[in-house]
């Protein structure tokens, strides 16, 4: 189903005046209104009255997620703040995270966008919607629930998490989508089986996945243990919110739309910044068309994967392949994101411990787990007299006891994870022998 068929079939000679003609306007609207794209765009020699659209876009600068932490929190919007219908943040940051803000027409396009995306993925008005991705700051609950409400779903703001209730009302409700992690997806088909429920007793069609990379097999997976059609979601705050792309349900693995009339999409080399050739893997960047509250002029998403036209298929927009990691080093972890720095500034708050950490992350079944190994200093282990850690030694010292909690409570806050704290003594960690020590050890691979 098309929830837009004029716009999602429009001919792309049509599509890209379109585009154009917007992209001029958003350039000369955060020109006169953001100091920062001022400043950027008067840098870079683009004057929004001869700017030439399209054909010169590769001329903007690219805006980084620094320039939304260097403006915190307000610093990059458009509009008076009065303007402002909904802030969002970024899941799992410390320290200054990164806001976004929607006007009432913003958000009305990411409600449409995302009506769009579910209607692609197969759902329908009338259905049933558990929507299990977290409410909160994150895009994504509020995100979803807007786009179905506006699709004329039946909505269902479980939340994430509560495995007992999320099972209980698949049953008794007959909820016909979810929509979470494809970790978390995996996560309720092997509580089903646990549990002996068969798939009889839910009467789910479609689980609509998002928040981190994912693969065929994960889709066979959730396919087989919930009786659904998995499709894949796309999308980040800083551009909007999930509903960026999503992939249509009878053309699954050949790709996900991007909503182009409202994102403008490229792909570019990592080390170059060249814009590549249709098909080729590069760092995805986006250009919003229509935003109002925070545009942004093309966002560096650091996500790698390729873009390309579909000629057999329903709509004319592009479609990009799956994510197939970051150019940086943020991990994904159940959805959430996350840099390790946001551990370090927390270890460097701690007095007692020492620089010297690891984050190796592994994968349970389904569930990324994460592991904090962190050395303390030596002035404490001489201090308490301790040349190893074992578990006696915790249970000895309320001191130790007390850091690893108030370390756990910590990450737990700042980050929106639980992770398991290890106190180590010094040489725990490996250390450099010339090259860098990189502080993660990401094993899920290995799983
Ligand atoms: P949050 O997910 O906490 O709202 P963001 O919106 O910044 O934070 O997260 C966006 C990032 O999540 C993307 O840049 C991408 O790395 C990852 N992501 C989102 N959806 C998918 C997906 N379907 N496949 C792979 N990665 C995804
Ligand atoms: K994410």
């Amino acid at each position: 189903m098309l929830y837009n068929a004029s716009m999602e079939t429009m001919a792309l000679t049509e599509l890209r005046k379109l585009q154009d003609q917007r992209l001029k306007e958003q350039v000369a609207y955060v020109y006169d209104r953001v100091p920062f794209y001022r400043q950027q765009l008067d840098q870079a020699n683009i004057n929004p009255a001869t700017f030439q659209g399209l054909k010169e876009i590769h001329k903007l600068p690219f805006t980084y997620k620094k320039a939304l932490r260097d403006n915190y929190p307000f610093g990059l919007f458009a509009v008076k703040e009065q303007e402002l219908m909904r802030l969002h943040c970024s899941s799992g940051t410390t320290g200054k995270p990164t806001v976004v803000g929607y006007t009432k027409e913003d958000i009305d396009i990411f409600a449409e966008s995302v009506a769009r995306s579910l209607a692609a993925g197969g759902c329908r008005p009338g259905m049933k919607l558990q929507n299990a991705y977290g409410y909160g700051l994150f895009t994504g609950g509020l995100g979803l629930h807007y786009g179905a409400e506006k699709l004329g779903m039946t909505v269902i703001p479980i939340s994430g998490g509560g495995t007992d209730r999320q099972l209980m009302l698949l049953q008794d409700f007959q909820s016909e989508v979810i929509s979470c992690t494809p970790s978390y997806a995996l996560t309720l088909a092997e509580e089903l089986k646990k549990r002996d429920i068969p798939l009889s007793a839910i009467n789910l069609k479609y689980a609509v996945l998002g928040a981190e990379p994912w693969t065929e097999t994960i889709r066979a997976q959730v396919e087989k243990g919930l009786g659904v059609k998995a499709v894949n979601i796309y999308g980040l705050s800083e551009v909007m919110g999930p509903g960026v792309s999503m992939e249509d349900v009878d053309e699954q693995g050949t790709g996900s739309y991007i909503w182009e009339d409202h994102f403008f999409p490229e792909v570019v080399d990592r080390h170059t910044g060249e814009p590549l050739p249709e098909g080729e893997l590069g760092v995805l960047v986006f250009t919003t068309l229509t935003k109002k509250a925070m545009p942004v002029l093309r966002y560096y998403t650091n996500d790698i994967t390729n873009i390309y036209y579909d000629k057999s298929i329903k709509r004319t927009h592009i479609k990009m392949g799956p994510i197939r990691g970051r150019s940086d080093d943020m991990l994904i972890i159940r959805g959430v994101n996350l840099f390790h720095t946001q551990i370090e500034e927390i270890i460097n708050e701690i007095g007692e411990l020492s620089a010297y950490y690891q984050l190796i992350v592994t994968r349970k079944g389904s569930m990324d787990e994460v592991d904090v190994v962190v050395e303390l200093r030596d002035e404490v282990l001489k201090a308490l007299e301790i040349s190893e850690i074992n578990e006696a030694i915790m249970e000895q010292y309320d001191l130790l006891r007390n850091i690893k909690g108030y370390f756990s409570k910590k990450i737990k806050d700042n980050c929106g994870l639980s992770m398991r704290v290890t106190l180590a003594v010094t040489g725990t960690i490996p250390r450099s022998e010339g090259g860098k020590v990189s502080h993660i050890d990401d094993r899920r691979h290995l799983a």
